[in-house]
């Protein structure tokens, strides 16, 4: 695969500050992905730079101009040289994002995310691509709970994906040992705990059998750990 790139439309682009830091900064500054930030009043004619208006129908709020979005993202489709391209339109009607869906969204050469504000974007934009045959349309939400507009969702689900590219962390092995990449029957199983020095701190004690060596005796006790902490988090969520 061609080297991912990620774009983000959006009324604000400084909401894209952290893309410098950390893990995404260092995969970008190494070549590893290209990332674009694309300011939707860019594609606006007006002088008011207007970008949303009353809803058909009435009811509160503001929706979102379609076209606007129609020029974004047929740019930043011309700017990739991928064949098919990823929108993933950001909603709190969307699917649920999950560990799965990253690494679905691995596989995508490109991917523009569209970060609506006020009460989301005129819905014929998602009806629109989903008839491009070079598009792929994916209406996605982080949770259950309403953001003020998708780009802290853009953030979440950038990282998620990027972290997963090779290359961009140090430790691979990191990756099969973390949090909903434990397998296990039924489903994904959250991490065992981990301790490191002082041995014992505040009076409390790292666990004897993390001490002894005994590299099965680890294991098991680390896998019997994220069972458990899988079941009492299950409980608390009734999942
Ligand atoms: Cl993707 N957008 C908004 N506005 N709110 C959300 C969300 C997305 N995911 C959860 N809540």
């Amino acid at each position: 695969m061609s080297k991912r790139r990620f774009d983000a439309v959006t009324i604000f682009p400084d909401y894209f500050a952290p893309l410098e830091l950390s893990l995404i900064g260092k995969a970008k500054k190494a070549g590893l992905i290209d990332v674009g930030i694309k300011d939707l009043r860019g594609y606006v004619s007006d002088n008011h730079k207007t970008v949303d208006d009353t809803p058909y129908g009435g009811g509160a709020g503001m929706v979102m101009l379609p076209e606007p979005w129609g020029l974004a993202i047929d740019e930043s489709a011309h700017q990739s040289d991928a064949d098919i391209h990823d929108l993933i339109v950001l909603t709190p009607a969307g699917q649920r994002f999950t560990q799965g869906l990253a690494e679905k969204f691995l596989e995508s050469e490109h991917i523009i995310f569209a970060n609506g504000r006020y009460e989301g974007i005129d819905i014929r934009v998602t009806d629109f691509y989903r008839t491009q045959p070079n598009f792929r349309v994916h209406e996605v939400s982080i949770g259950d709970y309403v953001l003020g507009g998708g780009e802290v969702a853009t953030l979440v689900i950038m990282e998620a994906i990027i972290r997963l590219i090779p290359g961009v962390i140090g430790n691979p092995d990191s990756l099969t040992e973390e949090s909903h990449s434990l397998k296990n029957e039924d489903g994904s199983l959250v991490e065992y705990p981990n301790y490191t020095k002082p041995p014992v701190w505040r009076g409390l004690e790292v666990p004897e059998v993390l001490m002894s060596g005994n590299h099965r005796l680890i294991n098991e006790w680390r896998h019997s750990q994220a069972v458990k902490r899988t079941e009492d988090l299950r409980r608390l969520t009734g999942e």
